[in-house]
């Protein structure tokens, strides 16, 4: 499992130091030590790349597929989301994903209010992602519970738990004040490199 690459703390004031342990430590490596378990008959998927199984759902073995999608896209999913955010973070993106953002969305606040109510909104468990598709148009999607984008051949450039797990220990109920303050932490560098990298 790739570590984190700052401390449990570094996320402060907006993400706090009991979340980001709990949820990193407990949910995340839970997932991941469930995906090594279902793949134990399976020496040949465990040295697959985790992207792509996620991107080759339909061609694993059967008893397998429900393992892969949840506790493989939780482990996935939780990498992204740790990737994407930093203790250091600029207050916007610039070069081709700020043109790119602008393209799609007309301006960053714009974009950053549809992401958010698309994150408010979300019924239950899931995620919202800025993604781009295989045309290169950049989107916002949900996600149930773990599912991840790239199953639907979707690119992931920037993803957001909002779990109850992400936010209830400092926010409880209150998740639009969760995403509002975790723009603060969003890794534009890292969502900029997601965009000139390839799906797989
Ligand atoms: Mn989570």
């Amino acid at each position: 499992m790739v570590g984190l690459k700052y401390d449990f703390a570094a996320l402060e004031p907006y993400i706090d130091t009991a979340t980001v342990q709990t949820h990193y430590t407990k949910h995340h490596t839970t997932y991941c030590t469930n995906l090594n378990k279902a793949l134990e008959k399976y020496p040949m998927l465990q040295t697959s790349d985790i992207k792509t199984l996620l991107a080759s759902l339909p061609t694993l073995p059967q008893e397998v597929v429900q393992a892969v999608t949840n506790n493989g896209g939780g482990y996935y999913n939780h990498t992204l989301y740790w990737e994407n955010l930093t203790p250091q973070a600029k207050p916007a993106p610039a070069g081709l994903l700020l043109d790119a953002i602008t393209s799609a969305f007309v301006s960053l606040p714009d974009f950053q209010k549809l992401f958010t109510d698309s994150a408010t909104k979300l019924f239950g468990s899931g995620w919202t992602w800025l993604v781009q598709t295989k045309a290169g148009e950049l989107k916002i999607v949900n996600t149930a519970n773990q599912d991840c984008p790239v199953s639907n051949g979707l690119k992931p450039l920037l993803a957001l738990d909002v779990w109850e797990h992400a936010y209830y220990l400092k926010y409880q109920n209150r998740r639009a004040e969760y995403i509002d303050n975790w723009w603060h932490v969003v890794d534009w560098d890292v969502v900029s490199t997601r965009l000139n990298s390839p799906l797989l």
